[in-house]
């Protein structure tokens, strides 16, 4: 996990304390704004018929500029209007208290800069078109909004109760929802998490390959669960719709933790007869 003294960004002194920086607009490029348009329009046909409804009919709402790289002002006043959510610019990763602290006041932290155009396809860390091609739309969205919410406030309060100690549940929870989870849309399963919407590879992958274990969402199975962060997901955890992923984490997850610590981990790719494959 990550605390503050890994993070340091010297090339912006103007960084505030909770790690915020300017977007900067006026630095983007003809060429940044070229690779926002080409994979812009790259994922949003290979997401038609992929993403869940509630993901495409954000992306509709929100009307994302395919010709240029969003302005996260103006993001900001039509989030704030959906469902009270902003957007903050930061320069990369930052300290899990940070990340959390900021999900809790609903603002969301969005990586200022895009990849290069001799990288566009894999990326390990966040980058403008992961954070808000991926994650912004549905933040419209309210029931998810609030489960975004609730998560930054389990956060702050499992750093407060133990540290780094129960760090590790959460930052799976956000790997297998946010991030790389799967949902039943009207019968036909969809994605919703943003690692996956954002990824042209992946995208086809989670639905269409024979490798990968899908498995009904369990919170204490995913706080469980290995991953990695560099290939292709072996489990992915699917959910009926966002209600039961907020009502999950409304809940006190101390006791979970320590369920969940008794129980031990599980390796990634490992099956279990509770189970409840797709
Ligand atoms: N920083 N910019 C950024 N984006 C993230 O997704 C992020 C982070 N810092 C920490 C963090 N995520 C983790 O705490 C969560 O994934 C659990
Ligand atoms: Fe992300």
């Amino acid at each position: 996990m990550h605390n503050a003294s890994e993070f340091y960004y010297p090339e912006h002194p103007e960084m505030k304390e909770d790690f915020t920086i300017n977007q900067d607009y006026h630095k983007y490029k003809k060429d940044h704004h070229a690779t926002w348009k080409f994979l812009y329009e790259r994922q949003s046909k290979l997401l038609e018929g992929r993403a869940c409804n509630a993901y495409m009919d954000a992306l509709k709402h929100l009307d994302f500029s395919h010709e240029r790289i969003p302005n996260f002002d103006d993001f900001s006043d039509k989030l704030m209007k959906a469902t009270g959510w902003q957007v903050v610019a930061v320069p990369g990763l930052i300290p899990d208290y940070t990340f959390f602290k900021h999900l809790s006041e609903r603002k969301f932290p969005v990586t200022n800069w895009i990849r290069s155009q001799h990288q566009l396809d894999y990326l390990q860390e966040p980058d403008i078109f992961h954070d808000f091609f991926g994650h912004v739309p549905l933040l419209a969205n309210p029931v998810f909004a609030d489960y975004m919410h609730a998560y930054g406030v389990g956060g702050v309060r499992a750093m407060d109760l133990g540290g780094e100690r129960y760090l590790k549940f959460l930052a799976r929870l956000y790997w297998f929802t946010v991030e790389f989870g799967l949902m039943i849309d009207d019968g036909n399963l969809r994605i919703y998490g943003a690692g996956i919407v954002s990824s042209k590879g992946e995208s086809v992958y989670c639905l269409d390959s024979e490798v990968p274990h899908r498995i009904y969402f369990d919170i204490k199975r995913i706080m469980r669960t290995e991953y990695v962060i560099d290939r292709f997901q072996e489990n992915y955890f699917v959910i009926h719709d966002f209600k039961e992923l907020f009502n999950e984490t409304k809940q006190d997850f101390e006791p979970l933790y320590h369920e969940v610590e008794d129980l031990g981990d599980i390796a990634m790719g490992e099956k279990l007869t509770t189970d409840m494959k797709i």
